[in-house]
């Protein structure tokens, strides 16, 4: 050993420059001359993963001592990007590791790069799922997520022909020196099979392997953890059965095994109902609850104290099956009573929705269901019912309040109604004996009609069906459906959303039967995050000026320091070193766009950011249109007046799910504007539109650091809360926003006259939708755009024809997002941009309150409040 390493508290045996080399030698197998980029990356890797590992062993050691109650995170997705630098960081060794790399000419911002990205994740809920984890390490919670461990991650994005294509993202081709195998943590799972004697016999069964990656708090020295399951086959470990078996059905049962962890999901906001998804599902969710179950039984007999010390949150309705599979470990493996598991699992299961969207909750058919896993449809056939039973008195309070109150009602239109009766039956009788008989038989179908009373028990019985957690398929008649998010409910003993407005919105239109039931379970925890990659790691350069303004980098760990920077702004010296940062960040951003698409462009313009996945109700459909008008109106214009206009650079990124049709020709229609505008020689550097390919965690630290306006223009109570635009907040872009998800809140804390907000509002959404016009008769400019597509300007008008269609044509889309209703204020918000980029100093002055306004969105804050108000989980740091 060169030196003795004692900080974090920790003590490796070997000093870090000492540590590099040894990695390098025995673990990568190159010497000091071969410390090819990759190779650094591998042997810096290593020499971090020694020093995570003991600060992980001594807090889980710890933890084990202390017997806190944990929190659990379950979440089919954890986006984590590259660990590298965040590792190092958090674990307070960057000068350390800088000066050591210097023996190699390397930097670690250089050698992180040789690092893929873990992209177990598709947006917005897995990257949350990230950032709560290191937020829970950074405030000493005890608390670990549980996921899968995904051999393939959300698809590598490219783009060919004017096209996205998808490629397998193998992110684990060189290694993953984040995670620590746990060959003797292993549980069985099963699926299919029968029930004999009400006893659950499983068709097939996997063995679900542990992955433990640590986490390490900022400056801090918890480590938590983040436990992935793989799947391996019951033959892998059975010798014997392989021998004298069936090797081929040893094989396939291999193959089976393997499936279940293979790839990602890539879809954001469709659910599909396949199979394997539910597979997925039940197989993490059953090895972290058997997993949870047996270590609390290491130091405890009794499980009614399990909620005492544990808590599960279900991260969307993802992990839902909990519910049932806590309630079957409990009945079935452990032998107790159907309403003790009740009581027990209703303590112990909190659960989030994510999206209102209809057609992301999931629905998963009975038929399916009770082929895979028959002993949870039981059970939720049993809780169902005794949910249904638990409520029915309060349903027939309701209906006869109901009939009560249009009893009144009824007896005034009755009266009417038999005036108007024998008026009919009068004038009937004038004419004659025919007409007399005809109208003796209407109105006696009429009274027998009026007179027919209501049934109050089929009243009831229809009320109970929009109660329950097994519906009718709307679409498909007969189709019976378990409706997940009502099984998390009803599960839960808290549910919560993830902005102000998002969770309004799921009790008055996703769960107002349930409020009705149960008012004090639903919460709003903002989302929020984390502020080490967000802002410290992404931004050094403006990371190190708001310390030196503020005499103190206490802020990384308390965001609310933030606040201390506004004086600043009004501080011309300090405004133009801030612009100075930018400028930097805007020529990195600069140097991958010609790496990645070959476009040259420059950094004087305003830099206007529009990234996330591409969604029609995200909008990057409207944006693109402005831009056509753009375009149309710089082409029009006079040298002179060109000479005044404001240049910008407009950057796209996002992938579109590889099955959503509208959403990849929204990817193509922006880089067929791009292959046009950028090849015109009249527009130059007056506006270039890029689509910068395989937007994912490690391009948005590079992208969002450069932006001067960000882009998050949903229709207004679409997004649930939106995350990136606190990311863009806080690191000094300005917004463009409509009043949805957390854009709110953030105007709030920013103030409304600092943000440009424009378009329709949540509670008007559904009005408008019923009236829209004629689209002829919405902004000409709108009009005009798009006829420049239907007339081939960009080229390709047959591939654009739906595209056009699903926003101008009522029978193809109706234009669902609005976008022609907020066209107009988009546009006005639009030209006050370009009307305020011209006075540098004022918007320097906003991007400077910006990031001084938006602490409160750091996720400390979010999982302090999940700690008290919903896990009663207390902070145990180590003495
Ligand atoms: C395939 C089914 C499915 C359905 C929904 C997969 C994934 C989803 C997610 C709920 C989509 C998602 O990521 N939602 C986003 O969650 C973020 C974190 O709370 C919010 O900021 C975003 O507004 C929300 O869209």
């Amino acid at each position: 050993p060169k030196e003795e390493d004692t900080s974090n508290g920790v003590a490796p045996k070997l000093g870090v420059e000492a540590s590099i080399e040894h990695e390098l030698k025995y673990r990568v197998s190159a010497n000091n001359t071969d410390a090819r980029p990759v190779k650094l990356y591998q042997s810096v890797a290593w020499s971090v993963h020694d020093r995570l590992v003991d600060a992980f062993d001594q807090t889980q050691a710890y933890w084990k001592e202390k017997d806190p109650k944990h929190i659990y995170y379950l979440s089919a997705e954890f986006l984590m990007g590259r660990t590298l630098t965040n590792a190092v960081n958090n674990l307070d060794l960057g000068g350390e590791y800088a000066e050591a790399l210097k023996k190699y000419g390397a930097d670690l911002e250089t050698v992180a790069t040789g690092e893929l990205d873990a992209a177990l994740g598709n947006g917005g809920l897995g990257r949350l799922a990230a950032c709560f984890l290191d937020s829970m390490a950074s405030l000493d919670l005890p608390g670990w997520g549980y996921g899968i461990r995904y051999r393939y991650g959300m698809f590598k994005q490219g783009v060919k022909d004017g096209l996205q294509v998808e490629l397998p993202d193998y992110w684990l081709d060189n290694g993953n020196p984040w995670e620590i195998r746990r060959p003797e943590t292993q549980f069985k799972v099963g699926f299919y099979g029968s029930l004999e004697d009400g006893k659950w016999v499983p068709g097939e069964e996997v063995i679900a392997e542990a992955y433990d990656v640590p986490i390490p708090g900022y400056k801090t020295k918890t480590c938590g953890n983040l436990r992935l399951w793989d799947a391996l086959a019951p033959e892998e470990f059975d010798l014997e059965a392989f021998n004298a078996g069936d090797y081929s059905k040893a094989v396939e049962q291999k193959r089976r095994a393997d499936g279940i962890t293979a790839v990602l999901y890539p879809n954001d906001a469709t659910e599909e109902g396949k199979e394997l998804r539910l597979k997925q599902q039940f197989f993490f969710v059953s090895a972290s609850l058997q997993d949870t179950i047996a270590r609390y039984l290491e130091q405890h007999k009794d499980l009614a104290g399990l909620p005492d010390k544990a808590c599960f949150q279900m991260n969307d309705t993802h992990p839902t099956i909990a519910v049932a599979e806590l309630m079957r470990l409990l009945i079935d493996e452990h032998g107790l009573s159907y309403d003790d598991a009740w009581a027990i699992t209703t303590k112990c299961v909190a659960y989030t929705n994510h999206t209102v969207m209809p057609e992301a909750l999931e629905k998963w058919p009975v038929r399916v269901l009770a082929k895979l896993l028959p002993r949870h449809m039981q059970l939720i056939e049993q809780i169902n019912s005794n949910w249904l039973d638990s409520i029915t008195g309060h349903v027939t309070a309701k209906v006869e309040a109901e009939l009560a109150a249009s009893d009144a009602e009824k007896q005034k239109k009755a009266a009417a109604a038999a005036e108007e009766r024998k008026a009919a039956l009068v004038a009937a009788e004038a004419k004659g004996e025919e007409a007399l008989a005809a109208a003796k038989k209407v109105v006696s179908e009429e009274e027998a009609a009026e007179e027919k009373p209501a049934d109050k028990a089929t009243l009831v019985e229809e009320k109970l069906k929009t109660y329950s957690i097994i519906q009718e398929n709307q679409w498909t008649k007969g189709e019976m459906l378990v409706n997940m998010a009502y099984l998390a409910v009803v599960g839960s003993f808290a549910v919560n959303g993830v902005a102000a407005i998002h969770s309004e919105i799921i009790k008055t239109d996703i769960f107002p039967h349930f409020v009705e039931i149960f008012p004090e379970r639903f919460q709003n925890k903002t989302n929020g995050v984390t502020l080490r990659r967000w802002l410290a790691y992404c931004n050094p350069e403006l990371s190190a000026l708001i310390t030196e303004a503020l005499g103190t980098d206490e802020w990384v760990r308390d965001a609310t320091l933030l606040a201390k920077l506004k004086p600043f702004a009004e501080d011309a010296a300090f405004r133009a070193r801030w612009r100075e940062v930018k400028q930097q960040k805007k020529k990195a951003l600069a140097e991958r766009i010609r790496e990645q698409t070959g476009y040259q462009v420059s950094t004087e313009p305003m830099y206007d950011i529009h990234v996330k996945r591409i969604h029609e109700y995200k909008r990057q459909y409207m944006n693109a249109i402005s831009l056509i008008h753009r375009y149309k109106v710089l082409k029009e214009m006079t040298p002179e007046q060109r000479a005044k206009a404001v240049p910008r650079v407009v950057v796209f990124g996002g992938k579109a799910a590889s099955a959503y049709y509208m959403a990849k020709k929204i990817v193509a229609l922006i880089l067929s504007i791009g292959e046009t505008v950028n090849n015109d020689p009249e527009i130059g550097d007056l506006l270039k539109v890029v689509f910068l390919p395989n937007y994912n965690v490690s391009e948005a630290e590079l992208i969002i650091p450069a932006a001067e306006i960000s882009q998050h223009i949903s229709t207004a109570g679409t997004e649930a809360s939106g995350t990136s635009n606190m990311k863009f907040a806080l690191n000094g872009a300005l917004i463009i926003g409509t009043l949805d998800g957390a854009n709110i809140e953030i105007g709030e804390n920013t103030g409304f006259e600092n943000l440009f907000i424009f378009g329709v509002k949540a509670d008007e959404i559904n009005k408008l939708r019923e009236d829209r016009k004629n689209f002829s008769d919405y902004d000409p400019r709108y009009t005009a755009a798009l006829q420049m597509v239907s007339s081939g300007v960009f080229g390709r008008p047959e591939y654009f024809e739906d595209l056009v269609a699903s926003i101008t044509d009522m029978n193809r889309g109706n234009d669902w997002f609005l976008l022609a209703n907020d066209f107009a204020s988009y546009m006005d918000a639009q030209d006050a941009i370009d009307e305020l980029y011209r006075d540098q100093e004022e918007w320097t002055r906003r991007s400077i309150i910006y990031t001084a306004s938006n602490g409160f969105f750091s996720s400390d804050r979010t999982i302090d409040q999940y700690a008290r108000e919903i896990w009663n989980v207390q902070p145990t740091p180590q003495p």
